[in-house]
């Protein structure tokens, strides 16, 4: 793989884990000295996830307004941008977490149009552990299809969060993960407790390469799974002396949360930013996260809200709830703020680049 840069993708539904595990791949590298780059992806802009990775120092470029699959050149154009920049060993890349056949649509073409520049490894997709015993994947529901699709076509499947896992359900889930898809490795890992940490970095840093061929797949049922949801990504700026970020997300979310049901909110997340503090809360279903914080929870001066939810419902209410959410929220604070810019959408039918077989 002489003069190749070894790309991996870390596919799995919305909030599996992927960045938390993209930031921790990342970091393993940095501190081996390899040099490393991410891609990350939203059918929107201006992400809480490319902000987490920025601020903890590794080089980040973002495919934003559509998917990989759809923007094919987009990620291949950042992936080369990143070449240039830093020369990176590895690009770890993050699809959108919607997003699925990615075996016909990314990984079979980067192998064949780039497999001269890029080695590609085996797709790994995420599977979140808690999400899972809540039947997830009843194929009958649109959310289920898809998320049935992600684990079916995975080259790796990894069983995430099993910190928060009894014993018997982490043997219960893996076991029936590799029925669903039997040619797939399954580990089980925790960001938390680093289980399953070194046989991913073993996958990632092997010359083994993607060679999964496609599993069928209904285009008008992934594309109504996906236009379920509506998408949203905004940005606050406000000003205040002190306040304490965590309260002031978690606020936020406990409202969101109070409006829809737990299995409508498939990821809403809230990063804070002021001077070099910087948190991200996450609310999934109805659990709420701590993704990471940088510096102190307290934040002080001029500071940003970034707040991206993905939920099921139609764009238009979304936006008024989130908004009508930060308003009170800031009220009860006595804060002021402004928006600078929001959107709100349900994603388009998935038009790939390329569909190869
Ligand atoms: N307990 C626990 N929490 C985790 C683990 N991995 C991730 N999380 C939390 O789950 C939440 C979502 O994680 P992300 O890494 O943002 O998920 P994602 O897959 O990138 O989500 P999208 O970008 O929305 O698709 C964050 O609050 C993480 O801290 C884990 O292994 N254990
Ligand atoms: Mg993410």
């Amino acid at each position: 793989m002489s003069g190749r840069t070894r790309m991996a993708l870390i596919g799995g539904f919305l909030g599996a884990g992927k960045t938390t595990m993209i930031n921790k791949i990342a970091q393993q590298f940095i501190s081996q000295k390899k040099p490393v780059g991410i891609i990350t992806n939203d059918q929107g802009q201006l992400l809480v996830d490319t902000e987490f990775i920025r601020v903890r120092g590794i080089d980040v470029e973002e495919v934003p307004g559509g998917c990989f699959c759809c923007n094919f050149p987009k990620l291949i154009e950042n992936a080369e941008r990143l070449v240039g920049n830093t020369a990176p060993e590895y690009i770890i890349a993050e699809p959108v977490g919607s997003c699925t056949d990615l075996i016909s649509t990314v990984t079979l073409p980067l192998k064949k149009f780039y497999g001269d520049r890029f080695s590609t490894a085996p797709l790994i997709v995420l599977i979140d552990g808690p999400r899972m015993m809540e039947n997830a994947f009843d194929k009958d529901t649109l959310g289920g299809y898809l998320r049935s699709h992600q684990a079916e076509e995975a080259e790796v499947l990894v069983l995430t969060k099993t910190d928060l896992l009894g014993e018997d359900d982490i043997i219960k889930m893996g076991s029936k993960l590799g029925e669903m898809n039997p040619d797939a490795e399954v580990i089980r890992y925790s960001a938390v407790n680093d289980t399953g940490f070194d046989r991913i970095m073993e996958i990632i840093t092997s010359d083994r390469e993607t060679h999964r061929l496609p599993v069928d797949i209904d285009y008008d049922k992934y594309a109504d799974a996906e236009a379920e949801l509506g998408w949203y990504n905004g940005v606050f700026i406000f000003s205040s002396e002190r306040y304490d970020a965590y309260e002031m997300s978690m606020a936020m979310l406990r409202d969101l949360a109070g409006k829809y049901a737990a299995n409508d909110i498939a990821h809403a997340k809230i990063a804070l930013t002021s001077g070099s503090s910087h948190t991200k809360i996450s609310l999934i279903g109805n659990e709420f996260s701590i993704g990471g914080v940088q510096g102190s929870r307290f934040g002080k001066g001029e500071s940003q809200l970034n707040f991206n939810a993905r939920i099921v419902s139609e764009p238009d209410p979304l936006r008024r709830s989130i908004r009508e959410t930060v308003h009170k929220v800031m009220k009860a604070k006595n804060i002021e703020y402004r928006m600078k810019f929001d959107d709100c959408f349900s994603p388009g039918r998935p038009n790939p680049t390329h569909r190869l077989k």
